[in-house]
């Protein structure tokens, strides 16, 4: 009897053991993201802080002479930066520590360019410190922006300074805690002040940094950092080659350990790659990075916010978002209410995963096994996967709602710690009993968002048509997300006639004139309007008749029509573009012109000026942007008198409006000459140029 009950023990032991037989994972492909590059990659969401002498002098970098007496936040409260942040949904905040004027935000040892000379706090404060004790009352994690380019500093060029640089960044690494990240901007415009020196300091990016060094002793002072350096020497993680809040549709996390990085490498990864480095969206709530008043008007509204978010965490980046901090130490409470309108749309838009209990079907699983099978990927953690056999490289997963399901909405995200291989997919759904193709993309990675038109179907297909290797997918998504209205674009015409676009073909518009609030019950727009000569402020709304919801308000405030002007020794009628207020439109000089080059405009009439706007080309194949000036007035077109010249520091980076204010002054002919563009070369133009008047 016992023996029977053995022998029955182990006959069933055995067919347990044949029926269960064991299925490995899939082994790594490729290169694969280290630990801390995997902690990096899943927080997702984080905030940038700019905040230095430029706060107090309306700059976007500074020379490196500022007055350090200049800085004086009398209300500054880092726990309401760090409060801003954890309830948008961040997870850390990168701070100035350094910017390219050389001012230190911590009482450094090795220099008396820092806070310790400020008024701010009698010399005592140390932002830093406030910081860090704030992010960690919040649960957020710290990290440090360290300008390589220092236009303060004496040493600045010499071997010298990198002891420097090394000096500040171990206090930095030292003192403050853990730190989460390191940035290393790749700014260096050459002019500074350089002690007095006042010159131009050319440096060679890829050698005079030592950057290996560097990382070396970053990493012993924080082992669980992440170094960001924005191409010219690898590090963890890369810039995606704009400051405009976007990267690639197609985003390999994967660059190659040497060799240039050109602009659509940054954009794009490389699909062969030999390295893991992964990409970071870096933007800013307005504009510029740092607070300008004249911006309070111009944070980003929420579908601009948005479609940043999409183009970032929704396409394997993560998302950087800047806020300035206002002169007085504070956020401005429109950047907050920006950054919590946000986190409400992005809570409100994935809510409800509706592929959480529905049924999943894939085309293949790795050797049958339940471990790796279809339930795996809507079981909404990222530590289990659906997988396919090895050398299955094209598979499709079928997702059953049980009944008709409305939605707009698809996210995909790949097991990445095992490498990055979906190279395509397709989104198909069964409406009426039919398959219908709704979406297609390319790359995958951490993290997919796809947006398509409102579908209402019973099923959805997820097919992947290529692959390096066999997909290795830990989650899927479907969400219904609300329809945002955007708001509308608001331009006047050089004859004082104001356009207002719609960003949609189904919302209708809403004006006023006077200044005030816009609503349903403000005037209809239908033509376009005749503001006549004179200043005027337009406020617009995008209006939804059927959800009665509005759009955030677009208002632009317009200086007086330009019909008079005349641009002077450039035949091309199309010149005329310059003054057309559209910004898509432009004009450039051809390429025979050599440098210097002028704008001359006959203003019709003398008129009193105190500022001028300049916005570039939008044209990142062949820039023409320029990046110093000379301004010149006249009253007769002959004797000419210089009231402004300098540079538009960020603008290759940043290619928006220019804005350069001077003492007031009455001409009736400017003259805006162009030094020098982006890329030393000779092309030169303008998508706009504006002047304000009394
Ligand atoms: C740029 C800098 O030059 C800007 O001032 C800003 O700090 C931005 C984040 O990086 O390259």
């Amino acid at each position: 009897m016992k023996r029977c009950l053995f022998i029955g023990i182990i006959f069933t032991l055995s067919l347990f053991e044949f029926g269960c037989k064991k299925v490995d994972g899939p082994a790594p492909f490729g290169p694969v993201p280290t630990e801390n590059q995997m902690r990096w990659q899943e927080m997702e969401y984080y905030a940038f802080i700019h905040f230095s002498l430029n706060t107090y002098t309306d700059q976007s970098w500074g020379y490196g002479n500022e007055d350090v007496g200049l800085f004086n936040p009398t209300e500054l409260d880092a726990r309401q930066w760090a409060r801003i942040c954890k309830e948008a949904g961040m997870k850390g905040i990168i701070v100035t520590a350094k910017h390219h004027c050389g001012f230190c935000l911590w009482p450094s040892k090795y220099t008396e360019y820092s806070v310790k000379n400020a008024p701010w706090k009698n010399g005592k404060g140390d932002v830093i410190r406030e910081l860090a004790d704030a992010c960690k009352e919040y649960g957020l994690k710290l990290g440090i922006y360290l300008s390589p380019w220092d236009r303060n500093s004496a040493d600045y060029g010499k071997p010298e300074y990198i002891t420097y640089f090394r000096n500040q960044l171990t206090e930095l690494l030292t003192n403050y805690g853990d730190i989460f990240e390191v940035w290393y901007d790749g700014a260096n415009g050459g002019t500074g002040w350089y002690g007095g020196a006042n010159e131009n300091r050319k440096i060679d990016r890829t050698t005079y940094y030592d950057w290996k060094n560097t990382y070396k002793l970053v990493r012993k002072l924080q082992p669980n950092i992440v170094i960001w350096n924005d191409g010219g020497d690898r590090a963890d993680l890369r810039w995606v080659g704009t400051e405009g809040g976007w990267v690639g549709e197609t985003n390999w996390s994967l660059l190659n350990a040497t060799g240039d990085v050109p602009f659509d490498m940054l954009h794009y990864g490389v699909e062969n790659g030999d390295s893991w480095v992964p990409a970071e969206v870096n933007t800013s709530i307005r504009p510029e990075w740092f607070y300008h008043p004249g911006e309070d008007s111009k944070v980003k509204t929420l579908p601009q916010l948005m479609d940043t978010y999409y183009n970032s965490v929704g396409r394997n980046g993560t998302f950087l978002l800047n806020f300035p901090i206002m002169p007085n130490g504070l956020i401005h409470p429109n950047d907050e209410k920006a950054a919590l309108d946000l986190a409400a749309a992005v809570k409100e838009a994935f809510a409800d995963n509706l592929a959480k209990n529905a049924k999943a079907e894939a085309s293949n699983s790795r050797g049958n096994s339940q471990k790796f099978g279809a339930s795996k990927a809507i079981d909404e953690t990222t530590d289990s996967f659906w997988a396919t056999d090895d050398e299955v490289k094209t598979a499709s997963l079928t997702i059953d709602f049980g009944k008709p399901t409305t939605f707009n909405r698809f996210m995909a995200q790949e097991y990445i710690r095992q490498g990055q291989r979906v190279k395509a997919f397709s989104i198909e759904a069964l409406v009426d009993g039919n398959w219908k193709e709704i979406a297609k993309a390319t790359t995958i990675g951490y993290k997919r968002i796809l947006r398509f038109p409102t579908v209402t179907a019973t099923q959805i297909r997820f097919s992947i048509t290529d692959s390096k290797a066999c997909p290795v997918i830990s989650n899927i998504g479907v969400y219904n997300a609300p329809q945002i209205l955007t708001a509308p674009t608001i331009i006047r015409n050089q004859a004082g006639e104001v356009t207002i676009i719609p960003a949609d073909t189904e919302s209708e518009i809403y004006y006023t004139l006077d200044g005030s609030e816009p609503t349903s019950s403000s005037i209809k727009y239908i033509n376009p309007v005749q503001t006549g000569d004179g200043k005027v402020e337009v406020k617009a709304i995008a209006f939804d008749p059927a959800s009665g919801k509005s759009s955030a308000v677009t208002g632009e405030q317009f200086d007086i029509s330009r019909k008079d002007w005349k641009i002077i020794g450039i035949q091309d009628e199309k010149a005329y573009r310059i003054l057309d207020g559209n910004l898509s439109t432009a004009w450039r000089h051809g390429n025979e012109t050599k440098l210097p080059v002028d704008l001359v405009i006959d203003l019709g009439k003398e008129l009193t000026l105190s500022e001028f706007k300049y916005y570039p080309e939008q044209n990142s194949w062949q820039p023409s942007t320029i990046t110093n000036y000379e301004f010149y007035i006249s009253m007769d077109g002959k004797n000419w008198k210089k009231t402004s010249e300098g540079e538009f520091s960020n603008i290759k980076n940043n290619p928006l409006w220019q804005t350069k204010k001077f003492d007031r002054v009455n001409a009736r002919f400017i003259k805006f000459r162009a030094l020098k563009n982006t890329e030393d070369n000779n092309n030169i133009g303008y998508a706009e140029f504006h002047l304000i008047t009394d």
